[in-house]
């Protein structure tokens, strides 16, 4: 990264995906000061169309040599600083696809820009203070959103809804610092300092700071989402279970014990938190080779899950091989899914079954059991809620989203209070006023962090490492 701080060379990338034969268009972005240069040389606009900053152009892509075709095309400039790296960056808007991007992708190249790095696009807009490190941070969730929470959050990082409190608080230890330091510089020509209004000053920051960090699993929740396991007895319903929740036929469904036989994955989404779940083989004794690769799939993929859901027959009641699942997958949190309820509710007549009558015999451990009967569609609601109230993210849901901050954020956020709380500590002791300054500066430095007015180049190298090329 430290080459890329000094590079400040013309870059390009594709900016779109690039899928073989997918999408009706593809962007090859240029940024720097060679992009209008190589504009001109690759890009033909017919007629009488001007050449003016933030206007299309509708034209074709030749080769500069050769004039040979390489695509007909869209061409958009922005002059500096009016674009998003506040460089000169034009895009070519070509046919999509793999073939049309990556040969005008190369012609850009031979016409003297350099392949642009992950991330570099978002660092020069940074570099050039068009973004904060939050705004720039919250792009890279955006594209990587996968709920629509999780957008509509990244999206209140872009606007600065975070960057405004962190700012804030930095601004405030500012201006503490300046009052102690005239007292220190200037003590005869000052009134005395008011301690219990700086100490009450410091409380608020550290609150604040606190109210901030509480976001972390929120963020993070939204961001990586949650991974899911349903593991259980062969022919308990798992599969139908991912079925009945996913609203498709994803996995194969028989009444033969050992049907799958490795992990079939759906992406969802509950309470606005991507959910990632895993039907996995029934765990037994086997000596077939496939279900026994398949039994060792299912237990590492409840070793790797957030949240197991131990699924068991409800006709067959709680089994010792039920009870050897469970001692295997209980250091994760379990939910207990009580499947085929339809069987007792028939064997019982009843209306609505009564649970609790269904609970002895369980573990006492497991605190979340719901009911289910997955083939016919039935309580998979129950099921969220459950999972819902597991992560404790009702908050989630809350109409709150502009506030989320990541681990980074919060380890900074860490040092802040930390520092803050050193600065506390040495008021308490009665220190000279020099030993305030050294923590409450240390506080500054971390809150300057995380919008990156305090930069460090290893936090750009992570931050930027994030993106996709062409971003
Ligand atoms: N009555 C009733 N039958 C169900 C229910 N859920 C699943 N079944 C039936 O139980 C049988 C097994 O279902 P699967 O979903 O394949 O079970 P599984 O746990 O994935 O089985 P393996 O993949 O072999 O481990 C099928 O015949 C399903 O139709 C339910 O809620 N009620
Ligand atoms: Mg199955």
């Amino acid at each position: 990264m430290s080459e890329l701080l000094a590079n400040t060379g013309t870059i390009a990338a594709i900016a779109t995906a690039v899928v073989p034969q997918q999408g009706s268009v593809g962007i090859v972005r240029v940024s720097g000061s060679q992009a209008m240069a190589i504009a001109q040389t690759l890009f033909h606009a017919p007629g009488r169309q001007v050449w003016e900053s933030h206007r299309i152009l509708y034209g074709y892509i030749r080769h500069p040599q050769t004039q040979k075709l390489v695509d007909e095309a869209l061409l958009l400039t922005m002059k500096a600083p009016r674009s998003y790296t506040r460089e000169d960056v034009i895009e070519f808007h070509c046919h999509g696809g793999i073939m049309a991007v990556q040969e005008v992708l190369q012609l850009c190249l031979e016409s003297g820009a350099r392949l642009a790095q992950p991330g570099e696009f978002t660092l020069r807009a940074f570099l050039n203070g068009r973004l904060d490190l939050t705004q720039a941070e919250s792009i890279a969730d955006l594209v990587g959103a996968r709920s629509p929470q999780a957008a509509q959050t990244a999206l209140a990082g872009l606007q600065g809804k975070l960057a405004q409190p962190i700012r804030q608080l930095r601004a405030n230890c500012l201006d503490i610092l300046a009052e102690i330091e005239a007292r220190i510089d200037f003590e005869e020509d000052l009134p005395p300092l008011n301690h219990a209004a700086i100490i009450a000053d410091i409380a608020k920051i550290a609150a604040e700071i606190t109210r901030l960090l509480a976001t972390k699993d929120k963020g993070e929740l939204l961001r990586t989402g949650l991974k899911v396991a349903i593991v259980g007895r062969p022919n308990v319903g798992k599969s139908s279970l991912l079925n009945a929740w996913s609203q498709s036929d994803r996995a194969i469904v028989t009444d033969l014990p050992g049907t799958t036989r490795d992990v079939v994955e759906s992406q969802l989404v509950v309470g606005g938190i991507p959910v990632q779940v895993l039907d996995t083989a029934g765990i037994r004794e086997t000596v077939d080779q496939v279900e026994k690769i398949g039994v060792e799939r299912s237990r590492r993929a409840a070793n790797a899950a957030d949240l197991v859901l131990l699924t068991i027959d409800a006709s067959a009641g709680w089994t010792e091989a039920d009870q050897e699942i469970y001692a295997q997958v209980q250091h994760r949190p379990v939910i207990l899914v009580i499947n085929k309820i339809d069987l007792v509710e028939k064997l019982n007549n009843l209306e609505t079954l009564d649970i609790t009558s269904l609970h002895s015999g369980y573990p006492q451990t497991i605190n979340q059991i719901v009911t289910t009967a997955a083939a016919e569609n039935q309580g998979i609601d129950g099921l969220e809620t459950a999972i819902l109230e597991i992560v404790q993210a009702g908050k989630v849901q809350a109409a709150d989203m502009d506030l989320a901050i990541n681990q980074r954020q919060a380890a900074a956020l860490t040092k802040a209070k930390i520092s803050l709380e050193q600065v506390q500590g040495t008021i308490a002791d009665k220190l000279p006023l020099d030993f305030w300054t050294i923590d409450l500066r240390g506080a500054i430095q971390a809150l300057g962090e995380i919008t990156g007015e305090e930069v460090i180049e290893s936090v750009l190298d992570r931050i930027f490492s994030r993106f996709c090329i062409g971003k």
